[in-house]
Order: structure tokens, then sequence, then C-alpha cells
């Protein structure tokens, strides 16, 4: 069994409300460790990627809100994803807010091509620094990881683009603005919506999604935002949105993810603890993780 390792990004720059830098210690706190280890991991936590003090930045691009902490941040994110893959490991990261799994996907991209994308969003995080409708740069990491939008983030890690659009799952969405629809339609990535989960179910709308991110790759990465599943669930997150995932859904999705065999490394991201109700989110955050890495009942 491949040995997990945890890695820590506390970076809120890309979005704007505090509290989602302490993601990695709510996600901690929940039993993290403990947990995968009783599933028969060897675990080990590397701490945390250096992020610099907001009280000591301020925003230069209103369109790119923090550009040069979130580069500074996913490079070295990419590093040490790229060495704990190369070193034959399965790396768990640990947000943060969206915008740090471009800093994932660099890395993953760097220990070896092709792979796979299943993105779990309410959102598409699709846009650009032309459609933004915020700045926020946590609605951009699935376009730049694609090549599309601004160069100081397509370009972080030195490969553009990180994933092909034909290997690209975003299960989950109900929240999309107008013209980062436009962009999705052109880039051809696959979406599932609520929709396609309350006509098809959980179950047809994740084998069809790990079957297109397996296509002809060598593996799988999930990017797990906690907004995917209904607020209900995981109150502790920046920009909830109704209608998400039930409980059962989302330890569903993360089963048949187990027994596809085909995960190559996971970030769970946007868990707030500010917002959160005594770290509800975070303990949801750990139990879909272990469902990830094969709970199971019996
Ligand atoms: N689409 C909106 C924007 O770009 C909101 C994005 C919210 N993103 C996340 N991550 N919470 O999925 O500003
Ligand atoms: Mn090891
Ligand atoms: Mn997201
Ligand atoms: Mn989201």
């Amino acid at each position: 069994m491949r040995d997990i390792h945890i890695i820590g990004v506390p970076s809120d720059y890309g979005q704007n409300r505090r509290g989602v830098d302490m993601g990695p210690s709510a996600i901690r706190y929940a039993g993290l460790k403990e947990k995968l280890e009783r599933l028969g991991y060897d675990v080990s936590d590397l701490g945390d990627v250096p992020v610099p003090t907001p009280e000591t930045r301020r925003i230069e691009h209103q369109k790119l809100k923090y550009l040069r902490e979130v580069v500074s941040v996913c490079e070295a994110l990419c590093e040490k994803v790229e060495g704990v893959l190369k070193g034959g490991h399965t790396p768990v990261i640990l947000g943060g807010d969206h915008s740090i799994a471009l800093g994932s996907l660099a890395g993953i991209a760097r220990a070896g091509q092709p792979f796979g994308v299943i993105w779990f969003d309410a959102h598409g995080d699709m846009n650009t620094d032309e459609t933004t409708p915020s700045g926020n740069i946590h609605g951009m990491p699935l376009a730049a990881s694609l090549g599309l939008g601004h160069e100081a983030l397509t370009g972080i890690g030195g490969i553009r683009p990180k994933v092909k659009a034909e290997n690209v799952v975003l299960v989950g969405a109900r929240s999309i603005d107008p013209e980062e629809r436009e962009l999705i339609r052109q880039s051809g990535i696959h979406v599932f919506t609520m929709q396609d989960v309350d006509r098809r179910g959980m179950d047809a709308v994740m084998q069809e999604a790990i079957r297109i991110a397996a296509n002809g790759t060598r593996g799988i990465h999930l990017s797990l935002d906690l907004d995917a599943l209904d607020p209900m669930f995981a109150p502790g997150v920046g920009t909830p949105v109704n209608g998400g995932f039930t409980y059962r859904e989302g330890h569903l999705a993360m089963e048949l993810l187990a027994a596809s065999g085909k995960l190559i490394s996971v970030d769970v991201v946007e868990v707030n603890p500010i917002l959160d109700h005594r770290n509800q989110t975070g303990r949801m955050a750990v139990e879909l993780l272990e469902s990830l890495f094969g709970k199971r009942v019996i």
C-alpha cells in the first residue's frame, strides 16, 4: 500500500474571507492522520508550505487579487507535490482556498503526464482575469490548469497546460457565471451538474466521471471543494450554495473512487473554521477522506 504524505497549505489569498487559512489545522484537529493510519496506511505529515502573512500584503491587481502571493504559494506546493509523487507516495493536500489546486496540479504534471482530474465543486472555477466577476483567484484554478487565462497563473510549475480538457470532469456544479459558462463550453471539459446527479444518480455519474478522467491517463487527481456538499453538511465554507450533495452522495462518490484504484492524489479545500459550527466541516472533510482511502463497513 502506498504511503500517504500530508501537506498543509494555509493560504486564503484566492478569495476575500479570512479564516480558510486555518483549514489545515481544522482538518488535522479532526483526526486525519490517526484515522488514515487506522485504515492501514503509513502516514507522514510534512507540515505546511510557507505562506506570507496577509496583514503584510496588499492587492496590486483588481482582476487578479494577490497574484504574487498565490503564485509563490503554488510554486512552493508544486515542488512538494512533485517530490512526494516521485517518492512513490500519495499526497493529501489540505487547503486553503481553491487557488492552491493550481500548485497541486502543477506538481502532478511535473511528476508525470498525462493524468485526469475530477473537480468536485458547486462552482466551475473556470474564470480568467477577463471573465472574473470578483477578481478572486479561487474562481480561476481549473481554467488556469487548462492553460486559459493570465500567463502568471497558467505558467506555474512550467508546464502549460497541466491537464487535457478531455480528462477533466466537473461534478456538482450549480453556480456558474455567465461568461464562465461560455469558457466551459468552449474548453471541452465534461460537466455533471446537480441536475445530472438528481436524474442519473451519483453512482452512474461517478462511474462515468472516473471513466473519462482515467481514459488514457496514469491516474486521477481529486480536487475536493467542500462547497460541493450541501451547506447542511458543510456550513464552514466561504461561498456556500444550496442544493448540494447529501452526506450519502458525498460518501458514495468517494467510495466509488476508492474502488476504482485510480486515485493518485487529492486536495481538500475551502474549509473555513471561522464560518463553521464546532468543526463540522473539518470533520466532514476527514470522513470523506476516510471513504476515499477505502474505509468500508465490512
Ligand atoms: N465564480 C465566482 C468567482 O469567480 C465564485 C467562485 C467561488 N469559488 C469557490 N471555489 N468557492 O469553488 O468569483
Ligand atoms: Mn514515506
Ligand atoms: Mn472551488
Ligand atoms: Mn466552490
